[in-house]
């Protein structure tokens, strides 16, 4: 299988809020460096770089005025002489009045954000660029007739909607590709989120649209981040009623339930009849996840890309999750191998 990697994703590297103290992220450069490691340790296939696209190739999946917005954000946030990372400290909930873009700064990091995950440095646009890329090439490929491409995306996608960034994510790298396929000429095409976490940002993207499917496994956001997204009542809205399908799960999953839930997610998607699928990989429910809650362990992963595979679709996958640094790489590729039927 193909791997599209670019090394600029160690321009972003940052802070986080983590129990009420700040800390060094979670998602941090080595979790890239260990999948591609281990991409390279089984020999997985050839290992390209992205090519360039433009900014209005983001555009479809998040609007234009936010793609401008993270473009802009760090000169505006340095240009009031600020020097360390910017992060929002006020959002729009519910009750205020205003729905205008605010003018300043400090304004807009709250305007387009969910919460306070995704602090923006110096790189962190050149990095989040060169993820978004590498799923652009990787449709590229994809459409030019390969099976299976893998997408070493870093910083990761799933929670950033069409107009706001959290958890960790900026730009949607798998909203993005599957808006792709369909400029493409794709009628329909299937997002698979099998990261721990609710993909928030993706269902939010294709909310109301028939021509994406968007199906998510992920923690009970009753009891798991990002608590206002992911329960099974959500299922679309007008065009795109039908077209989401959520599928919780108890904290303390194992792959027993897990796998029952993918059965699920895999006959809807079957029906759908995709011309091509997208995968958000994130591999954050092995059992020794440091900020996750399910149980999966490494072999059940060749079985997820096996049953991936079943489906029978060309198939983009986009890196999302993976915290334990040590497995990441290896459950990560277990589940591209398991799609190449190498599951010995
Ligand atoms: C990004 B991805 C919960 C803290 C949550 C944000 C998690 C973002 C995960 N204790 N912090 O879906 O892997
Ligand atoms: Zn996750």
């Amino acid at each position: 299988m193909l791997t599209v990697y670019s090394s600029d994703h160690r321009l972003h590297h940052g802070v986080e809020l983590k129990d009420g103290a700040i800390s060094a992220s979670f998602e941090k450069p080595e979790r890239a460096e260990t999948v591609l490691a281990r991409v390279k340790t089984v020999g997985l296939g050839d290992i390209i770089a992205p090519r360039s696209y433009e900014h209005s190739d983001y555009v479809g999946a998040h609007s234009e005025r936010y793609v401008e917005f993270l473009a802009n954000a760090w000169s505006e946030w340095t240009a009031t002489g600020r020097t360390s990372q910017a992060l929002p400290l006020v959002w729009p909930i519910r009750g205020l009045p205003s729905t205008e873009v605010p003018q300043f700064i400090d304004g807009k990091l709250g305007f387009f954000s969910m919460d306070a995950g995704s602090p923006i440095n110096e790189g962190t646009w050149e990095a989040v660029c060169s993820s978004a890329n590498s799923a652009l090439t990787g449709v590229d490929r994809l459409s030019s007739g390969m099976r299976g491409v893998f997408a070493l995306c870093r910083p990761p996608g799933h929670h950033a909607g069409r107009e706001y960034t959290g958890g960790y994510c900026y730009l949607n790298n798998a909203a993005i590709a599957a808006q792709r396929c369909i400029q493409q000429g794709a009628k329909r095409v299937a997002v698979l989120d099998i990261d721990f976490h609710h993909g928030n940002g993706t269902q939010d993207i294709f909310y109301d649209r028939s021509d994406v499917l968007f199906v998510s496994i992920h923690g009970d956001p009753a009891v798991c981040y990002p608590y206002f997204s992911g329960h099974a009542d959500e299922r679309g809205m007008g065009q795109g009623e039908g077209f989401n399908l959520n599928l919780p799960l108890p904290k303390g999953t194992a792959m027993a339930e897990f796998e029952a839930a993918l059965f699920d997610a895999s006959a809807t998607i079957a029906r759908y009849k995709a011309d091509a699928l997208i995968v958000s990989l994130g591999v954050d429910t092995f059992e020794g996840d440091p900020i996750s809650h399910f149980r999966l362990r490494s072999p059940d992963y060749l079985r997820i890309g096996e049953m991936i595979e079943g489906l029978g679709v060309p198939t983009l996958f986009v890196m999302e999750g993976g915290y334990m640094v040590d497995e990441i790489g290896l459950n990560a590729v277990n589940v591209l191998l398991g799609f190449e039927g190498r599951t010995r």
